[in-house]
């Protein structure tokens, strides 16, 4: 049978393989890795879609969260050359570029004109930009902007750090006194960048050189044991497989029940089990089960925990445009959905799941809002240099109107958050929490 037949088919019929999953997503219970290998490979995408949204409805009702941020790449020269970026530069080479410590003051100055609550800050490996360079910029931000949340550096970006910082010899001693001193600077936590695809083959074919996760996922630790918050992404549809997908959020998934598991411990909160990576049931904190299974005192919300977790999933479409990567297709818009939703059934234990509208586009982080699992869709950006789709260029800026408009027709209530998903309150640029 072709395959737009037997798409037809499903889609008319529903996948009866899906039932069992149905049931337990309904009940609370952990979906394993053959059943998101199932969500990945079944062609009912509007059933998978469906079960993520009531999974995302039961965590957030009609809430869709949003943020005044603003998106600063201080530099796009990179020491790696990953196939799958467009962002990177060479030193000396067209378009390369790095912001003065002025010209980042300025923009912090912008933002806090603007009332933005965050600014999100990445680039590349700067091969020759000392250490110094990193806490000046988070030190004049904050100076101009004390109350403007700094969420900046991918771990890449951290073990990059520890290296010029001469600490990479002391491994994950050095993560921490570099993050202690990015803290003590002004940093208020961690994007989820750099992570990629959790594997080793995908890993050598479209980021060779990159650190590998088990690097990545340390430094994440690192930074929830100092108490930062962060996010994890996967960058997806280049040369990943499905199964790949999945096992990266098995990683994830352990992960984020240790840090919970320790959290809900220290609470004296008992956890029922559910089934871990290795085929064992543990305890663990599953966010997503029915209403019953997570009273408030079970979501780890500030300030009850003293420890970071990962607070958002967020998949990320491959943009081929202008990559080594240019001659593959990126993934098409029923893949986008699905993998949204496969992301907010498969992480039963982080609280939100973002279509990044950048690199979704409006219409579709739409889509995603209303059906697909997604509960967040980043914010009013105004700079952004790391993809660009549909030859966008650099200022990619959407209003808090149209945020809004797209929420409210996708039958949902718009609550803009700050980074620690607080309910913000504003009037023009002044804003409470
Ligand atoms: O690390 C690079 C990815 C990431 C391409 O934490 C690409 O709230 C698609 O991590 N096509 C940076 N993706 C963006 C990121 C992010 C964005 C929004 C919110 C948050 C958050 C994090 O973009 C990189 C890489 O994985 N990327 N090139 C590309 N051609």
């Amino acid at each position: 049978m072709i395959r737009t037949e037997q798409a037809q088919q499903a889609a008319a019929l529903g996948d009866a393989a899906l039932d069992q999953i149905r049931e337990k997503v309904e009940a609370g219970i952990r979906l394993t890795r053959e059943d998101g290998e199932l969500l990945f490979s079944t062609n009912d995408i509007w059933s998978v879609c469906a079960l993520a949204d009531g999974a995302r409805r039961r965590l957030h009702g009609d809430t869709a969260w949003y943020n005044v941020n603003r998106h600063l790449n201080y530099s796009n020269i990179c020491a790696l050359s990953c196939s799958f970026c467009a962002f990177y530069r060479k030193r000396d080479e067209d378009g390369a570029y790095e912001r003065t410590i002025e010209e980042i003051r300025e923009e912090a100055q912008r933002a806090v004109a603007s009332g933005a609550t965050e600014m999100h800050i990445v680039g590349g490996l700067h091969p020759w930009l000392t250490f110094d360079y990193y806490t000046d910029m988070l030190r004049a931000i904050h100076e101009e902007a004390p109350r403007l949340h700094l969420k900046a550096f991918t771990a890449v970006e951290i073990v990059h750090l520890a290296k010029i910082s001469k600490r990479g010899r002391d491994g994950i001693d050095g993560i921490r006194a570099v993050l202690r001193e990015l803290r003590d600077a002004g940093l208020g936590s961690l994007p989820g960048g750099g992570a990629e695809v959790f594997d080793d083959r995908v890993h050598d074919e479209a980021f060779k050189g990159k650190i590998r996760h088990r690097a990545w996922m340390d430094v994440h630790q690192a930074a929830h044991e100092l108490g930062l918050h962060t996010n994890a992404t996967m960058l997806y549809g280049h040369v990943e497989s499905p199964s790949e997908r999945v096992g990266h959020f098995m990683l994830l998934r352990e992960q984020q029940d240790a840090t919970l598991l320790q959290w809900a411990q220290s609470k004296g909160i008992t956890t029922p089990n559910a089934m871990c990576q290795d085929g064992v049931e543990r305890p663990a904190v599953v966010l997503t089960g029915p209403d019953s299974m997570y009273g408030t005192d079970r979501q780890p919300t500030q300030p009850a925990c003293e420890t970071g977790w990962y607070q958002c999933a967020i998949p990320l479409p491959f943009v081929p445009d202008d990559s080594q990567l240019e001659a593959l297709y990126g993934p098409s818009g029923l893949e986008n959905l699905r993998t949204m939703a496969v992301t907010r059934l498969m992480f039963d234990n982080v609280p939100h799941v973002k279509a990044f509208w950048i690199m979704q586009t409006l219409p579709m982080a739409q889509l995603m809002l209303q059906g697909a699992g997604a509960d967040d869709i980043d914010g009013t950006v105004v700079w952004y240099d790391i993809t660009k789709v549909d030859g966008a260029g650099t200022h990619q800026e959407t209003t808090v109107a149209d945020l809004h408009r797209a929420i409210r027709e996708a039958g949902l209530k718009p609550v803009e958050r700050d980074t620690l998903y607080r309910r913000v309150t504003r009037d023009g640029a002044a804003w409470q929490v």
